[in-house]
């Protein structure tokens, strides 16, 4: 489960693990006099102080516990990007649940997976709909896993409230958060994260980035994606002491307005958002966006052409970020060289990440380009009751799945990947799990979706499909409102599909995704 004892020494003794727990982000700063009345968190409409925040987090906290909630129990979070998002995940922290970090997009299946996988208790989501009800969807769980209890509303978290107690002290090796993969399988694996590991990469990434009590950082990514919570994001801008502003959409037209009302100093985008950001830019605009320092840009890789035009369109600095919420990750730093921030993926954050590329048998190669194997004190070594662990080589270390390249100072280019998964613009897609969905259609006998190329989105998928009937095969606006119809999350739904009558095969008779992923670019 955990990392072996010689390491773990190693990691104590140097002081990258500590004995701080994810409590003490928020209480220690509302309990110095420098820091308690500046504001920590921002949304669209309100904000809260570090005092403020923590004297509702203290409340909620003790209703949480008060509903039978205990200690190491599960919460599921399925909360739009707000205020009220964290408030509820440092109440967990603070009585000492755990955080299970659902993201708004996901739908029946995600959520039910999630729910089940984790034995969730209780889940956190907005009563009130706002373009999707949450709650239908909530309780679509609660009637599906036995497990859920609980469905506290995330709009008005007050009615929840009781006196403040003391919840005691978590142990800082003991596990914080359920983190979800990206992975290639249908239900995302579970990410246990504990305080001593998460918190080392939160407080090395502050140093990395140059993260300090003046930095504003805007949320744009859904605020559950582990990119925006610790890379060094919301728990890196709240351990230093600095402000969040949450955004409710990621689009100009509306995180620009928070960037020019609040000053935001760093933002953390994806690549297709780095894009309509630099091409509005470059377009022109009146919003004031002079006190934006940093913009990051990671999930997926990031096109050499993009990367070169970022800083000038927004007169930033661009960092450059390969990270999983599995551990490792990597920037480019503030005052590397140009082509090394625009032509890499930057660098271990860390002296105490170990890397390695091994060829498709795990053969060592000294040459890259190699798949990407990794372990140190901020990755994990298995998934949550993980049944089969073939994400983790023989001795422990991590295997990414990434293809990557290494440079000549150590930086990573990253190349492909050699899993099934896609990497649609950031967000991940399992072949398996789209294949599984459109499969139910009575119209289709067999399906294999592959990545195509985009533009836009780096990746995006394709449904080959063999039909039950020829003459009459499914349209692709049908199957996208099945797979939407049976609960898969909106960016799911398959982008495009072809007709075809049999599928290539490799020379053992499998069939060669390969080769269908090559016919789409003929
Ligand atoms: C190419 N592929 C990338 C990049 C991630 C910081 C930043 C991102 C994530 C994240 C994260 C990439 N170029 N710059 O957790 O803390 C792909 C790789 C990787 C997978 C992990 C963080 N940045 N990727 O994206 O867990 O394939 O984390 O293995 O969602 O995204 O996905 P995820």
């Amino acid at each position: 489960m955990s990392w072996p004892s010689e390491l773990a020494q190693k990691y104590r003794q140097n002081g990258v693990w500590s004995d701080e727990t994810f409590d003490d982000i928020v209480a220690r700063k509302a309990s110095d006099p420098a820091f308690a009345d500046k504001v920590a968190v921002v949304d669209a409409d309100r904000s809260l102080t570090y005092a403020e925040l923590d004297d509702r987090v203290g409340r909620l906290a003790a209703g949480l516990a008060e509903l039978g909630i205990a200690p190491d129990d599960r919460v599921l979070l399925q909360i739009p990007n707000s205020v009220a998002y964290i408030e509820a995940v440092f109440a967990v922290f603070r009585m000492r649940a755990l955080p299970v970090f659902g993201l708004p997009a996901h739908r029946a299946t995600e959520l039910v997976g999630v729910a089940r996988s984790a034995d969730a208790v209780a889940i956190i989501s907005p009563a009130s709909t706002r373009g999707f009800d949450y709650r239908a969807l909530a309780e679509t769980v609660r009637e599906q896993v036995d497990t859920v209890r609980h469905l506290i509303d995330s709009d008005d978290l007050e009615q929840f409230w009781a006196e403040p107690r003391d919840h005691g002290r978590a142990d800082p090796e003991d596990l914080g958060f359920l983190q979800l993969s990206g992975g290639s399988t249908g239900v995302p694996k579970l990410i246990p994260r504990t305080h001593a590991d998460y918190l080392y990469s939160v407080r090395r990434s502050n140093e990395v980035c140059g993260v300090d009590q003046d930095t504003v950082y805007l949320v744009v990514l859904p605020a559950a994606h582990n990119f925006p919570m610790s890379s060094p994001g919301i728990l890196g801008a709240l351990h230093a002491g600095g402000t969040v502003v949450l955004a409710a959409a990621p689009l100009p037209s509306v995180a620009w307005e928070l960037v020019q009302r609040d000053r935001v100093t760093m933002v953390g985008l994806v690549p297709p958002l780095a894009r309509i950001w630099t091409e509005t830019a470059e377009g022109g605009t009146d919003f004031d966006l002079s006190s934006l320092a940093t913009v990051q840009v990671g999930g997926a890789r990031c096109p050499d052409e993009l990367a070169r035009r970022i800083s000038p369109a927004l007169g930033v600095t661009l960092q450059q970020v390969f990270g999983m919420a599995e551990g490792l990750v990597c920037y480019t730093g503030l005052d590397d060289p140009e082509d090394e921030v625009t032509g890499t993926q930057g660098r271990p954050m860390s002296e105490w990440d170990e890397l390695r590329l091994v060829d498709e048998d795990g053969v060592p190669v000294t040459d890259g380009p190699g798949f990407l194997e990794t372990q140190g004190p901020y990755t994990i070594r298995t998934y949550w009751k993980d049944a089969s662990p073939s994400s983790f080589a023989d001795d422990g270390w991590y295997r990414t799945g990434d293809v990557v390249e290494l440079t000549g100072r150590g930086n990573l280019i990253v190349r492909g990947r050699g899993t099934d998964r896609i990497n649609r613009g950031g967000e991940k897609v399992s072949a398996e799990q789209v294949e599984e969905h459109i499969l139910a259609h009575p119209a289709v006998r067999d399906v294999i979706v592959v990545a195509s190329s985009d533009q836009y989105l780096g990746e995006r998928t394709c449904a080959y499909v063999i039909p039950a009937d020829l003459a009459e095969p499914p349209t692709l606006g049908v199957l996208r409102a099945f797979v939407r119809a049976s609960g898969l999350a909106e960016w799911k739904l398959p982008d495009a599909i072809k007709v075809i009558e049999a599928f290539p095969e490799t020379g053992v008779g499998k069939v060669s995704r390969k080769k269908l992923r090559e016919l789409l670019t003929h």
